[in-house]
Formats: C-alpha cells, sequence, structure tokens
C-alpha cells in the first residue's frame, strides 16, 4: 500500500463508514403506551423495525438515555430508532413526530 492509498483509507474509514452508519439508522413510527422513568423503560405500539427483524406490535424497550423520557406522556406519536443492546431492546434515539 503506497502513501496515497493509506491516505484514501483513512478517509473512508473517518469520513464514509460513519455517514454509511447514520443512513442505515431508519426511525419506526410508533405511540407511547407507557413510560416507566424508574426502571428506564417504555412501552410502544410500533409500526415494523426492519432492522431487528421485527413486525408492528406493542412491546417494551430499554431506553438508552434516561433524558428521552422526560418530555413524553402516553398517547404521543413518536418517531425513534431501536437496536439490540447487551441483548435486550432498546431505544437509541426518540423524538416526537411531527
Ligand atoms: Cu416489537
Amino acid at each position: 500500500m503506497n502513501r496515497r492509498q493509506a491516505w484514501t483509507r483513512l478517509l473512508f474509514a473517518t469520513i464514509a463508514l460513519p455517514l454509511a452508519g447514520r443512513a442505515q439508522t431508519t426511525t419506526t413510527a410508533g405511540e407511547i403506551v407507557k413510560v416507566d422513568k424508574a426502571a428506564r423503560r417504555l412501552t410502544i405500539k410500533h409500526e415494523g423495525l426492519p432492522n431487528l427483524g421485527m413486525p408492528a406490535m406493542t412491546m417494551t424497550f430499554d431506553v438508552r438515555d434516561a433524558g428521552l423520557l422526560d418530555d413524553l406522556a402516553v398517547g404521543d406519536k413518536v418517531r425513534f430508532a431501536a437496536a439490540k443492546v447487551d441483548g435486550r431492546y432498546t431505544v437509541v434515539a426518540l423524538s416526537k413526530a411531527p
């Protein structure tokens, strides 16, 4: 690998890969069914989650960032992203739907 190739690889790793990762984080529509701040958990009636191979359903998720729960109430319509973190279904991003 010459110098130029090395730089190209470095650039790819620092710029292109994070962008690709972001593009794969699709959000899914849901409605808040229950907010459990003490346990840091959310029950969401959600549409399908393709990244988890999950059809639409109502289920409980862990929440990575407790701050996400502060402004949420039952019945809120949201868009969110979920992932399996340490073997548990976890909300990793969430915002209220407009
Ligand atoms: Cu589910």
